[in-house]
């Protein structure tokens, strides 16, 4: 399946990586259905903006039949999937992301939950691929609407759904994205790794990302370094969002991450973005001031989300909006 032209040095980057991959064993794990779970994701917010989700409810069967739709997609002729495209922002986009020159070992589906997709997809089997991401949206819907819950209670503020009422607005202004990075056998070479999605933190509240079980995702801890996040094709991870960093004053810190292509095995993940309304002005909660200063001048999503579209992936997009 070839899918995307050879990796030449010039149009992908690469990042050295002397040291064989090691995956981090101190990825914090909450288990929704037990009683600490508020707790653990505020710390796992404050010291990684990262955490896995574990007994989340969601069958494994309705995920793996919208995977393989998705496989069965992407491994369509190049011409077939290009009829969903470009993605500018949303449909199908290949190499490119974003509009600013960013490149990665990628193809995607980037879509917006809010409406449905009139681009033609394949054949007889698009009412399955369309219905099952239907379920599948609603269902990271409610998911974040109970970890933002959790993370209020674990925050001791009130009203309870201060977070999660941003999502659940019918006006609130969600993604969702499939990516699908091919597997690279050049890559062998060199002890480098080609970068499948580049490093960046998500402008929004919070993402919910799931992939099948291979490796390549990674996290930044807070002094720079960079930690191989185990696959888990049965259980989710939360990324905290620079939006919510923001109302949080600075508390928990959105994460930044990347994609290192794989040279033996596709990744395909599922990514659910939840950003607020457009006209939603972002703001630190007083709850979470304390008499401290705000660390941000305010601004609405729709200003933040313009102004990302204006930015290269690797940007510090907050940095515009720092008081300091
Ligand atoms: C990163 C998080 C989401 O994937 C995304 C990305 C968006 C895009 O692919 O269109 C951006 C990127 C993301 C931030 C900076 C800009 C916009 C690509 C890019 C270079 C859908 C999002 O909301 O912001």
């Amino acid at each position: 399946m070839v899918l995307l032209s050879k990796p030449t040095s010039e149009q992908y980057t690469y990042v050295r990586n002397n040291m064989p991959i090691t995956f981090s064993s101190s990825i914090p794990l909450v288990d929704l259905s037990k009683p600490d779970a508020k707790t653990l994701i505020v710390k796992a917010c404050e010291d990684f903006g990262f955490f896995k989700v574990i007994n989340h409810g969601i069958p494994l069967d309705a995920i793996s039949q919208l995977e393989s739709e998705a496989f069965k997609f992407f491994s369509l002729p190049q011409t077939e999937k290009e009829k969903a495209g470009p993605a500018n922002p949303f449909g199908y986009g290949n190499k490119r992301i974003g509009l600013n020159g960013d490149i990665g070992w990628i193809e995607y589906l980037l879509l917006t939950t809010n409406q449905e997709h009139n681009f033609s997809l394949y054949g007889e089997d698009i009412d399955k691929f369309r219905g099952l991401l239907k379920d599948y949206k609603c269902a990271m819907r409610n998911m974040a609407c109970e970890i933002l819950d959790l993370m209020a209670e674990g925050l001791k503020i009130q009203p309870k759904n201060v977070f999660s009422k941003l999502v659940m607005d019918k006006q609130s202004d969600c993604l969702f994205r499939v990516n699908h990075y091919p597997a690279c056998p050049e890559l062998a070479i060199n002890g480098e790794n080609l970068i499948g999605f580049g490093e960046h933190t998500d402008p929004q509240i919070i993402s919910i990302l799931r992939s099948n079980n291979t490796s390549g995702f990674q996290i930044s801890l807070r002094d720079g370094s960079w930690i191989s996040v185990p696959p888990d094709h049965s259980s989710f991870f939360i990324n905290v969002g620079d939006s919510l960093q923001v109302m949080t004053n600075g508390r928990f810190k959105s994460v930044r991450h990347r994609v290192l292509a794989n040279g033996i095995d596709p990744r395909l993940s599922m990514i659910y973005f939840c950003g607020p309304p457009l006209s939603e002005k972002i703001a630190p909660l007083p709850s979470l001031m304390k008499g401290k200063e705000s660390l941000y001048k305010e601004f609405t999503w729709f200003e933040y989300k313009s102004s990302t579209y204006g930015s290269r992936l690797a940007d510090n997009r907050l940095g515009n909006y720092e008081r300091i």
